[in-house]
């Protein structure tokens, strides 16, 4: 993925110039869900895209083990990648997010998928998500359904 980082900084420069939110204190004990996002569902089709940073300044690794939406049948962690000149998804099963570090789902990289979205996810709307870690445990997050970069991008 290294290799990658100059052609997603050009090709998501707008997604990623999003403003940022105040960095909050960090606790200590606990994992930090930050900066989160979800895209307005593309027209014609039933799945969407969220977004958002895991901060964990734990002394101990965890990792993110599945979630889930009141809005979506069924939400899973893809990533990102290139075969030759094509973008493609891949599934993420339990991402690590080691002590001390962060994860970034953005634009162009990681993102959780939201699949079978009945309703469409709008501006202005509120998408509730629950994450599994495996020692945190469930954690509750909202995704405030906002619109930032160029049309495409939401759908990958
Ligand atoms: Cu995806």
């Amino acid at each position: 993925m290294r290799a990658l980082a100059p052609l997603f900084a050009l090709l998501f420069a707008a997604a990623c110039g999003a403003p940022q939110q105040p960095e909050q204190a960090a606790r200590a004990e606990a994992l930090n869900i930050e900066q989160p996002w979800a895209a307005p569902t593309p027209s014609g089709v039933d799945v969407s895209a969220g977004y958002l940073v895991i901060n964990n300044p734990t002394a101990n690794g965890d990792r993110l083990l599945g979630a889930t939406s009141a809005r979506a049948d069924r939400v899973e962690v893809h990533e990102m990648t290139m075969n030759g000149a094509v973008m493609q998804m891949r599934r993420v099963e339990n991402l690590t997010i080691a002590a001390g570090q962060s994860v970034t789902l953005a634009p162009g990289g990681m993102h959780l998928m939201f699949y079978g979205v009945a309703e469409p996810f709008a501006e202005g709307q509120s998408i509730p998500v629950q994450l599994t870690f495996e020692k945190a445990g469930a954690i509750d997050v909202t995704l405030p359904v906002r619109r930032t970069g160029p049309e495409g991008h939401s759908s990958h």
